[in-house]
């Protein structure tokens, strides 16, 4: 197997470029995912373990990535809590009875029976694999957010009136995120994978001591029930990458806002580093884009905890052959001369 992002993942990576993946790999900017989601809606692809397979292995086959994702939603949890979730073309997300007051918080659920599909995807997929499978979940503050507003809301003004006016109900809704993420999470240990990224999306809406209370503290209860090396991304983490690093993950993703670099000497040699590049350079001309990911290399040149990703998942409207370049030239100082096509 190709170790390159574990070893960074365990700031072992001491020759060669660092491994490279993206938030969102195997998606709508891939003709070859738009030619299988012609003949399937998007939630039914993630019910069918032989289609989980496949769409996971299709960024690795096409662009030789160093790692997997998983392919599979945040929202499944939600849809195990049988909140009558559906994905509009479009549109995004709908969650048909959104969970507004404690009353209606739902029961936790069998989640690793109603989710046994994940299970029978990475079971499929480990032994297809050459590179490492990464598993996840959201992180339980991005996961309400969904479950309360119904939708995707910019402002999640209902969120945090919720969590402003009846902290102790809005924490019993976290509570019972959390629980049914790590039994679901640990699922997708025994299944296989090998590490875990837990992604709070909605994270930069909260002001410090809210971050700490209501996102921080539930990511860590998830990570300190797991076995394997977790990745915590959280939206707005140039800024508090700090507080992140306190909770002692394997590595941090970092978004575009800050410099990698300025957060490795902030905080210390010993966790991973993953991401900084702005999602939107991968619409620059080759030039630009090569000159960006030289720039973002450099500035982490031998650093053995970093592993290059964007800072955000990839768009939508996103051509493949940027990510070929973006690849080519991450590698382009490989001693290896087999990966070094033509630039
Ligand atoms: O129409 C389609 O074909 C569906 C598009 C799509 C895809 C390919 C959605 C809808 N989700 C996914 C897959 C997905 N989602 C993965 C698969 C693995 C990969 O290639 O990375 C992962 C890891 C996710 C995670 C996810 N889903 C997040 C967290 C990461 C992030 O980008 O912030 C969130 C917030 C979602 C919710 C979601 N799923 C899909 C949509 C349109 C949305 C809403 C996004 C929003 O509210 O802005």
């Amino acid at each position: 197997m190709n170790r390159r992002f574990l070893d960074a993942l365990n700031c072992q990576n001491k020759e060669g470029p660092p491994p490279v993946w993206l938030m969102r790999q195997a998606g709508r900017y891939m003709p070859e995912y738009r030619a299988i989601r012609k003949k399937h809606s998007f939630l039914s692809m993630c019910h069918e373990p032989e289609l989980i397979a496949e769409v996971t292995e299709l960024p690795i086959r096409a662009f030789d990535m160093d790692a997997a994702i998983l392919f599979s939603d945040i929202l499944v949890i939600p849809e195990a809590f049988d909140v009558g979730l559906r994905f509009d073309d479009g549109i995004g997300p709908i969650i048909e009875r959104p969970v507004r007051s404690k009353e209606e918080i739902p029961k936790c659920i069998n989640i690793t029976e109603k989710l046994s599909y994940v299970k029978e995807g990475i079971e499929l997929l480990k032994p297809r694999l050459s590179v490492p499978l990464i598993g996840f979940a959201g992180a339980p503050f991005t996961v309400a957010s969904y479950m309360i507003e119904g939708k995707t809301s910019k402002s999640l003004s209902l969120t945090k009136e919720w969590m402003f006016k009846d902290p102790a109900g809005f924490h019993a809704l976290l509570n019972t995120i959390t629980e049914a993420t790590i039994s679901y999470l640990q699922m997708q240990e025994k299944a296989g994978v090998d590490a875990i990224q837990i992604f709070d999306s909605w994270a930069n809406a909260l002001a410090p001591k809210q971050f700490e209370e209501y996102s921080l503290f539930y990511m860590n209860k998830i990570k300190e029930s797991l076995s394997l090396p977790t990745i915590l991304f959280c939206r707005g983490s140039s800024l508090t990458a700090g507080k992140i690093a306190a909770l002692k993950p394997a590595g941090i993703s970092i978004d575009w806002n800050g410099s990698i670099s300025d957060i490795r000497r902030e905080i210390g040699p010993s966790i991973a580093l993953q991401g900084n590049l702005d999602p939107d350079v991968l619409m620059a001309p080759p030039d630009i884009l090569k000159e960006e990911i030289r720039s973002l290399l450099d500035s982490m040149k031998g650093d053995p905890g970093y592993i290059f990703n964007l800072g955000h998942g990839i768009l939508p409207h996103t051509n493949p052959d940027a990510v070929k370049v973006l690849v080519e030239t991450i590698r382009e100082r490989l001693p290896c001369k087999s990966h070094v096509l033509s630039l």
